[in-house]
């Protein structure tokens, strides 16, 4: 009796002291366009039942993706230019419902840069004027996007959860901005096509369940009624 009663109770413990595994709730919401773009995403808050569900972590994930654009580059000094060159966009998140902070209070998940990154040498003007846009060679060049991608996370201080929780919802502001950089150098002038984007958020709750006192009191009285149901045999 004694023996069968303390393996119940160990059995039982392992049951009361919590997650056997993590559970979690991912919400994906999507953003597509031509930058400059932005927009906000409404996302559920995490529903403790009552207290019953318990957060473990809020991780949070911005993915965005570019493709297409044109970028010419037109020297018209007298002069050969070189450098390197960014061509594409950049995107970040913000909140006035949720904090978007890590446990150091450092913003996340940050921008993410989905552009290329190349390199020019151009020759000294040949033949072209200004306003006129010329990528021929060997003055100008011309790139055209291909498909650019990158991601960010970052998890939320858990100090800066209370915001996450109820069974509302809250809005993450997404912006997308073309980017451009190519040294701003004097005598070079560019045109853009715009590249076209599409990303997405995505809020993962990482939670475990708690046995309600309700639970493991049932749990016991059975456990102890089979025991001594056996018992009794
Ligand atoms: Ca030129
Ligand atoms: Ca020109």
């Amino acid at each position: 009796m004694m023996k069968k009663f303390l393996i119940f109770l160990a059995v039982l413990l392992f049951v009361a002291a919590g997650p056997a595994f993590a559970l979690t709730t991912p919400q994906t919401k999507y953003f597509s366009g031509i930058p400059s773009m932005s927009g906000s995403l409404a996302f559920d808050q995490f529903d403790t039942h009552g207290g019953i569900w318990v957060l473990d972590s809020v991780k949070v994930t911005l993915n965005l993706q570019t493709s297409g654009g044109e970028l010419r580059l037109d020297n018209d000094s007298d002069n050969p230019a070189s450098g390197n060159f960014e061509f594409g966009a950049k995107g970040s998140i913000s909140s006035s419902d949720v904090p978007l902070l890590n446990s150091s209070y450092i913003a996340i998940p940050g921008t993410v840069n989905a552009y290329h990154s190349g390199s020019f040498n151009l020759a000294a003007n040949v033949g072209d004027i200004g306003g006129d846009y010329d990528s021929s060679p060997p003055d100008g060049m011309l790139y055209t996007g291909g498909i650019e991608t990158d991601s960010k996370f970052g998890f939320v201080g858990s100090g800066l959860w209370a915001s996450y929780q109820g069974t509302g919802t809250y809005d993450i502001d997404y912006e997308v901005l073309q980017w451009l950089n190519y040294g701003s150098i004097g005598g070079i002038e560019y045109a853009v096509t715009p590249v076209t984007a599409n990303g997405n958020v995505e809020v993962i709750y990482e939670y475990h369940v708690v046995p309600e006192p309700m639970t493991i009191g049932l749990l016991a009285m059975g456990g102890m009624a089979l025991i001594r149901r056996k018992t009794a045999k």
